[in-house]
């Protein structure tokens, strides 16, 4: 055809690609060098939408980049597919979780044909099939094995909603992220994954990663894991044996404390106010009451209002024998440090709230005004000097939580409040009171969910031997059908009810036994997904570690920040699990990490229930798959977000037919030499060939975009003018277009690729080197004149400077014949055009 129909072309190349797959990765023979490119793979609900197209857009650009760079490139895609949400639109509309789920998969697939990226179909996967969650199964199994996998009563948050157990992560503000109810506590038998384990690696190992992912990800990495250091000081109880350690991160305060909290909710609250007034038992009961229900979130705001009560007891600070109250609150956690706490509320805030509210005494122990720099100042009268005497925090209610010097702390004062906390350590240590202690925000990873729609927990309880993990060949415990199954959440699996499935022999004892009834968080299927793709059909291994030492770690992935904790901490845990289990022979999943921005319209998050909801679909069908793509790509750097009313995809169609119609209008053959034609546009040419891997490398894939733009310019006005469409320098420039485009928009660059004469694949094609030659600047001409004589004639840079050019004239043969020995009494340098040297005559 003789116009530019993109519905045409993505009709003509579609097949052509599925008969050969190009994609697919075998590298049995294959001795190339090999990249892992990897996209966090999709949740099946619905069709695919904006989000999807860009993330998976940038994707296939590095993909099909490092293929025209020499490497074996293993691209694939799959099925984040059990969960939640299809198990809710189930229950809504009296379907099968299973059967929703497939549907939307088929969708979403389709969608993907049609956009093209190129992923190796051959290694899909679905984390919802027995092929796939057999193999988490057996994980689960090897976690179990190695005591990573336990089971305990606990405090659990609750959504009474959705009548499900919620991750910490899961409760957003105090309610649940899925359907924003109210968030309270219940008591339940769960399992969890021993991540705690891990915690310092999970922190110390970010350095590895450092200028790979974004720098926002590894601190969110580094806060959620929330490694402190500090000291624990034990405190005694008047009229209580042993001692309560706290922890704290200010040990250099302790002079500073003023009264002890202890978590309301704990145990030590409840033996204490045992021996209290009654009214203050009745207060305490009911105020228990009221915490039962906060999340931890809003327990530890600096925000809220504190409350608490006196539990009329007193603790002794070891430090100085100091008598102090102690007092309950929900404002201290009870499973955080020792649930208890030394407060000193001059330099903490939330201490400080406290004391301001129910008039408790503020005593300043470190100079925030005393410079901590320089020498230690000279103590007047075992003082500070006071030019500047700090705030008083009381009135203020600022804490004063910045460096300073120590005052009101006996033999600490004049330190600066580093050393005070190494000393006052120190001492601690040496009177048997304390010692150094790190503490972690990071909890155990609670993996059992109450429902229906996610991968079965391989444990049989048996009533003579307990807890069974079932046998590997056992695996995997499949699903039992959801038919005649109540999914309505009720707190308990509804697997409890599938009573053929759920009642089985012990393996041990062959006795009566039931199958544990819960299923799996999803993010356990997710944490190890990037390895089942390397040997995605096995029934044998869940991967093949000679594999995995092949291609893994992922070198690229791409995905939303989303996922920037959770998903990401719980694959780096489970990586350096399997490294511990000798099945991996690296720590670190994912090598480089880049996360696309969000697509916007008007400024806000599209949504359907906001009304601004651009459907991928359809955008799809208005411009194409390479007009959609070309559009993401040149919008703005992948990191930002794109507004999509900002932009034009009709644009990007025009700019796409441009290039088109250049490779139509080549008319030498595809032997012609390079080397000859128009010099300016080869120069253009080379200057894209050498410039776009190191933008592609760094992602400025808006850049590349815009250098294609001119090329294809610039060759429009050579075939327009001058040598024309024949012009060997054209048929360069239109056939590097055509290999470009294979990043951004590959039907178009396969089409054009026919037209220039060549048989498919371009995806295939190799980047061309840029020839150094065309890639130095034009030169000018300089004259060296000899007193006053024209004696030679330099080719220089426009950019010379006069020291260089003095030192090219002064060098050449014909300047120093010229002189022939004189002495040289003057230069004058005007570059780059002349240089002119007068001698002693
Ligand atoms: C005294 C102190 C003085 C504190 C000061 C801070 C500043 P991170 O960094 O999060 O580990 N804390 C200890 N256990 C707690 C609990 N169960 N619930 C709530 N708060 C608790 O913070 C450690 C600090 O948080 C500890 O240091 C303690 O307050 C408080 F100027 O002790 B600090
Ligand atoms: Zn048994």
């Amino acid at each position: 055809g003789h116009k530019y129909d993109f519905a045409a072309i993505q009709k003509k190349w579609l097949p052509v690609w599925d008969e050969m797959k190009p994609f697919a990765t075998n590298d049995s023979t294959d001795r190339r060098p090999r990249k892992y490119v990897l996209d966090m793979f999709p949740y099946p609900s619905g069709d695919l939408h904006m989000g999807h197209a860009e993330a998976f857009g940038f994707g296939d650009i590095v993909a099909r980049y490092w293929r025209q760079q020499g490497f074996n490139v293993m691209h694939p895609i799959g099925w984040d597919s059990f969960g939640l949400p299809a198990e809710n639109a189930a229950i809504k509309r009296g379907v099968d979780p299973r059967g929703w789920t497939y549907e939307n998969i088929a969708q979403q697939k389709n969608s993907f044909r049609t956009y093209a990226p190129s992923f190796d179909w051959d290694r899909e996967l679905h984390t919802s099939d027995p092929e796939y969650y057999r193999w988490t199964q057996w994980l689960f199994l090897q976690l179990y094995k190695k005591g990573l996998a336990y089971r305990k009563d606990s405090a659990v948050n609750w959504c009474p909603f959705d009548q499900t157990v919620l991750a910490n992560e899961q409760v957003v503000d105090g309610r649940c992220e899925r359907c924003g109810n109210l968030v309270t506590k219940k008591k339940l038998n769960q399992w969890y994954f021993r991540i705690t384990d891990y915690a310092d690696r999970l922190v110390d190992d970010l350095k590895q990663l450092e200028g790979a992912w974004p720098a926002k990800v590894l601190s969110m990495q580094r806060n959620w894991v929330g490694r402190s250091t500090g000291a624990d000081v034990d405190f005694t109880i008047e009229g209580r044996d042993g001692v309560v350690p706290v922890y704290t991160t200010r040990p250099d305060t302790l002079y500073g404390v003023t009264f002890m909290v202890v978590a309301a909710d704990s145990e030590l609250a409840a033996e204490l106010v045992a021996d209290a007034s009654e009214e203050t038992q009745t207060a305490f009961a009911e105020y228990l009451d009221r915490v039962k229900g906060e999340s931890d979130i809003d327990r530890l705001s600096t925000e809220r209002e504190k409350t608490g009560v006196f539990l009329e007891r007193y603790a002794v600070n070891p430090i100085n024998g100091e008598r102090i109250p102690i007092w309950a609150s929900d404002y201290v956690l009870a499973d955080y440090g020792h649930g208890a706490i030394m407060a000193v509320p001059a330099h903490d805030q939330r201490d400080l709230d406290f004391a301001r509210a129910f008039d408790l005494p503020v005593r300043v122990v470190v100079d925030t005004n005393q410079p901590v720099t320089g020498a230690i100042p000279v103590l007047v009268d075992g003082e500070l000097p006071e030019d500047l005497p700090p705030s008083d925090p009381k009135v203020t209610g600022e804490a004063l939580v910045g460096p300073g010097r120590l005052i009101n702390s006996g033999p600490f004062n004049s330190l600066s409040k580093n050393t005070a906390i190494a000393k006052v350590t120190e001492a601690l240590t040496a009177s048997g009171f304390g010692r150094s202690a790190k503490n972690y925000r990071l909890r155990d990873w609670l993996i059992s969910r109450q429902r229906y729609w996610g991968t079965p927990i391989p444990i049989i309880h048996c009533e003579k031997c307990g807890e069974v993990p079932v046998p590997e060949e056992q695996l995997p415990i499949q699903l039992p059908s959801a038919e005649g199954l109540d999914l309505q959440p009720k707190g308990t699996s509804p697997l409890g009810a599938a009573e053929d499935w759920i009642n089985v022999a012990c393996p041990n004892c062959d006795g009566p036994a039931l199958r544990d009834s819960d299923t799996m968080d999803t993010f356990v299927d997710s944490s190890w997904y990037y390895l089942r793709y390397l040997n995605a059909t096995s029934d044998t291994v869940a991967f093949d570690p000679a594999e995995a030492e092949k291609w893994a770690p992922v070198d690229q992935y791409v995905g939303g920040v989303e996922h920037a904790i959770l998903h990401l901490l719980y694959s780096r845990f489970m990586t350096k699990v399997l490294y511990d289990l000798d099945y991996l022979t690296f720590t670190e999943p994912f090598t480089s990490l880049l996360n696309q921005g969000m697509v916007l319209m008007d400024g806000a998050k599209m949504s359907k229930s906001r009304g601004n909801l651009v459907e991928f679909a359809s955008e799809l069908s208005l411009y194409g798959a390479d007009a959609l793509r070309v559009t993401l790509a040149f919008a703005s750097p992948p990191e930002d977000d794109i507004d999509w009313a900002d932009v034009s995809p009709a644009g990007s169609a025009k700019f796409l037919a441009r290039a088109w119609r250049v490779a139509q209008d080549v008319t030498s053959a595809p032997d012609v030499v390079w080397k000859t034609g128009d010099t300016s546009l080869r120069r253009v040419t080379h200057r894209f060939l050498a410039d776009a891997p190191g933008l592609v490398e760094s992602f400025k894939f808006n850049v590349v975009i815009a250098r294609l733009m001119e090329l294809v310019n610039a060759t429009r006005k050579v075939i327009d003018s001058g040598a024309g469409a024949a012009d060997a320098a054209v048929r360069e420039a239109a056939e590097v277009t055509a290999v470009a485009l294979n990043l951004f928009a590959p039907y178009t660059a396969e089409d054009m690729w026919e037209k220039l004469g060549y048989e498919p694949t371009v995806a295939k094609v190799l980047w061309r080197k840029a020839d150094p030659t065309l890639l130095v600047e034009e030169s000018v001409t300089c004259v060296v004149q000899v007193d006053g004589k024209v004696r030679d004639r330099l080719e220089v840079s426009p950019k010379i400077d006069s020291d260089e050019l003095e030192k090219q004239a002064r060098a050449s043969a014909a300047v120093i014949r010229a002189i022939d020995g004189r002495e040289i009494v003057n230069v004058v340098v005007r570059a780059p055009r002349v240089v002119s040297i007068a001698t002693r005559k």
